[in-house]
Formats: C-alpha cells, sequence, structure tokens
C-alpha cells in the first residue's frame, strides 16, 4: 500500500516538476510585464499611505461578538456545530447542492473570473484574491455566512483563530468541535520523514458527503473525493504559533494595499539594491491555509526562498474549495479582525481604500460579483466536464455590494472581542 501510494506519489511528482516549470516561467513573465501590462501589483511595500486619523466613535447597540476559539464555552461549540450541520444538511433552493455548498461554489466561482474562460461583464480579475478587494469580499462572505447560521441560531457567531495563540489549534482540532486531523494516507516531506495526514474521521465533517465536483485539487483540476481533508502542521507549514512580530509588521503600514497584500500573503515583502519590491510567497493568510490543508513544495525552491508548490494535500489548501473545511471561517474571521484592527488604529473609512485606477471591482464604489445585481458573470472554472455556474443559485434577495459598503464593520452588525467600544485613539500596539 505504501510502496503503492510512494511509486504514484513518484509519477505525480514528476508530472508537477514540469508543471511547475512552466508556472516559473509564468511568474517570470508575468513579473516582467507586470508594470506595462495593467496587471494589478500592489505598490512597494514601504509606500506610504494618508496619515492615521482617529475619529471619536462610540458603537452601536446590540453588537454581535465574534470571540477567541478559545474563548467559547462547551455550549457555544455545540451550537456552532449544530448550524453548521443544519447549513450542511439543508438543500439550497433550485440545486442539487446544500446551502453550506453554495458558499463553496460562489467562493470557487471567483477563480472563473478570465474571459479566457468566458467571463463577461466589467469585472476584472479575480474578484475576492489577489487584489485591493481581498478583504472586503470576504468580509461580505462571512457575514453572509454569519447571518446564515444565525437564522439557524440567533446565538451564533463565528469564532476567530487567533494565529498567534499557542492553544487555538488543538481547541479547533477537537473530535467533539471541528474534528481532529486527517489519517490514513502518509506523506514523505523530502528531508524531514514520514507523515500522516488524509481524512478527517472525527468532528461534524466526518458525516459530510462532500461533493466531488467542488472539492478539487486547483493544480490538476482532479477531485480530492467525498472527505474533508486535513494534513495539519507538515514541513514547511509546521510552524505554528507564527510569532507576534510577523503580525505587528502589518501594522507598521499606513496602506491599504500594502495592508490587503502582506496579509494575504501570497507576496512577501523583499528588498533588492535597497529597493523594496515584493516576490511570490506564502505568508499570513496563505501560510495558514497549509498549517491545516498540508502542501508539498519544492524544498530546493523553498531553501532559496522561492514558492513552488507540487502538490495539494489536503481541503484548506485548496484555495477554491477551502470553505468546505469549517477551520475556513475561523481563520478567515482572524484575518477580518486584523483588518478591523488596523482600521480601528485610524485607518477607518475611505481614506484607507483606493477610491479609482484599479481593475473593475476592486476600487470604493464596484459592486464585487455576486453582489452586484448580475453586472458580470464568471467564466467555465472547475473540474472537467462540469459547469459549476449551472450549480450556483444567486441569492433570491440581491443586494449591491461594493467596498464602501463594508468598510464599517460596526455598522454591519459585529465587532470582535478585544477592540475597543468607544472612545478610539492613538494605541500602543506601534
Ligand atoms: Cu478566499
Amino acid at each position: 500500500m505504501l510502496q503503492k501510494l510512494k511509486i504514484s506519489k513518484k509519477i505525480t511528482l514528476t508530472v508537477f516538476i514540469g508543471l511547475a516549470g512552466l508556472v516559473a516561467i509564468a511568474i517570470i513573465i508575468v513579473a516582467g510585464l507586470r508594470n506595462n501590462s495593467g496587471i494589478y501589483y500592489p505598490p512597494p511595500p514601504d509606500a506610504l499611505g494618508p496619515a492615521p486619523v482617529f475619529p471619536q466613535q462610540s458603537q452601536p447597540p446590540n453588537l454581535s461578538l465574534r470571540k477567541s476559539v478559545t474563548a467559547l464555552t462547551a455550549a457555544e461549540k455545540t451550537a456552532f456545530v449544530a448550524a453548521l450541520n443544519q447549513l450542511q444538511f439543508t438543500p439550497s433552493n433550485g440545486s442539487s447542492l446544500s446551502r453550506y455548498e453554495q458558499f463553496v461554489v460562489q467562493h470557487i466561482l471567483t477563480m472563473g473570473f478570465r474571459q479566457s474562460l468566458g467571463a463577461t461583464g466589467p469585472a476584472r480579475g479575480n474578484p475576492a484574491h489577489s487584489y485591493p478587494a481581498f478583504l472586503p469580499w470576504h468580509r461580505q462572505f462571512l457575514l453572509d455566512f454569519e447571518q446564515a447560521l444565525q437564522a439557524i441560531d440567533p446565538s451564533v457567531t463565528i469564532p476567530y483563530w487567533d494565529w498567534t495563540d499557542p492553544d487555538a489549534l488543538t481547541v479547533m482540532l477537537q473530535a467533539d468541535f471541528l474534528g481532529e486531523g486527517g489519517t490514513g494516507t502518509t506523506v514523505e516531506v523530502n528531508g524531514s520523514g514520514r507523515f500522516e495526514g488524509g481524512e478527517v474521521t472525527t468532528g461534524p465533517c466526518s458525516t459530510w458527503q462532500l461533493n466531488p465536483k467542488l472539492h478539487f485539487d486547483p493544480l490538476t483540476l482532479d477531485s480530492l473525493g467525498t472527505h474533508l481533508l486535513r494534513f495539519v502542521g507538515l514541513p514547511p507549514f509546521n510552524r505554528y504559533p507564527l510569532p507576534q512580530s510577523e503580525i505587528d509588521h502589518l501594522f507598521k503600514t499606513d496602506n491599504y494595499e500594502v495592508f490587503n497584500a502582506l496579509i494575504e500573503g501570497a507576496l512577501v515583502p523583499t528588498e533588492q539594491n535597497g529597493q523594496k519590491d515584493y516576490a511570490p510567497g506564502w505568508a499570513l493568510h496563505a501560510f495558514v491555509h497549509s498549517v491545516i490543508g498540508g502542501s508539498q513544495v519544492d524544498w530546493n525552491d523553498w531553501n532559496k526562498g522561492i514558492v513552488h508548490q507540487l502538490d495539494v494535500l489536503g481541503t484548506m489548501d485548496s484555495i477554491p474549495a477551502s470553505p468546505y473545511d469549517p477551520i475556513f471561517w475561523l481563520h478567515h474571521a482572524n484575518v477580518d479582525r486584523l483588518w478591523a484592527q488596523w482600521q480601528d488604529q485610524g485607518h477607518s473609512g475611505p481614506t484607507f481604500y483606493p477610491s479609482a485606477g484599479k481593475p473593475f471591482g476592486h476600487n470604493l464604489l464596484d459592486p464585487m460579483w455576486p453582489w452586484d445585481g448580475g453586472l458580470s458573470q464568471p467564466g467555465n472554472y472547475g473540474p472537467p466536464n462540469t459547469d459549476l455556474r449551472a450549480l450556483y443559485s444567486r441569492p433570491a434577495q440581491e443586494s449591491i455590494v461594493s467596498a464602501s459598503d463594508v468598510l464599517d464593520f460596526r455598522q454591519l452588525g459585529y465587532t470582535y472581542a478585544g477592540l475597543p467600544e468607544t472612545d478610539f485613539q492613538a494605541s500602543d500596539n506601534e
């Protein structure tokens, strides 16, 4: 069994090394062209932003409070899991997918905004990733998901996973909460030994039959099967908790686009000849996806500081399909919390968001798909011989949402434990 696994790994590895070469060439071409091709690239990591301002505010009453996962009571954990299960076991109107899966397919289809795939309308670039709207898009996505949970149980809010909290990982990965790490598959990690991962056999998702068309590897478009997969802490994604210094670094910028790019973590800051720039990387949000999902990378390149992903292992490592793992919501609540905290530190309001000049969907007042009243449509992205667009049912109540609508999270009805309730001022988190 192990031998078989190894041989097939070898074959896939060879194929992937070829693919990785192509990806590397593509990255070099993109990097070379980026200045005159119109492709979005954030301003350099040391770009200045407007000076912080600290308007005096007080928060509206009766906000939902999103708490740290380590602060949840047993009853709160049970209620969260029960609401997740109910979303997964309720069919969605007019589709063969569950209500939970509508969120998964919506996330997958953000990858379909390429004209080569047949996308139509003004939206340019991925409406949710790699561009300035990464943060507001996921804020609205989480809000919709939380409201769906609250329609089932009004007491439920999405907990957040503070990546610097040493206990958070253990608390989430409990059999009676979000399920343990995966089992049943052994993976050779070059130079670091063998590690186990695979199907999650405890927790709510162990009873979920995932739709194999929504659960796929974005590198090959092959299905990842019908079970939630986790490969927790496989090197090089075995650094946990993240050091506070990495978080503190984020808060040094006053520039929204730099903050957005750094927290998404697909680019990491570099410096060449005293010039600050970026390189393709794997930090913060992107890194933490792989702490749960595991990922096979090219180690020679990794040691040189270059990221080449050779194989997607678990559900959280497939960025399109990752909302299938409930940890996704806790992970993204933390992304949103850190943005909220940065906003509270003098970066609130429309001054701290690009007003114009970005690809459509990424300027302050541009509606963000799918909250655009049908203005733009994704192309056909997903596994071969499948059109996921046919499975996606747009919400009956069409709301138009742009980044400007979600900048003030308190006006959306929620806040995070630990954020101030009134009298915001320059904090000591400098
Ligand atoms: Cu996402």
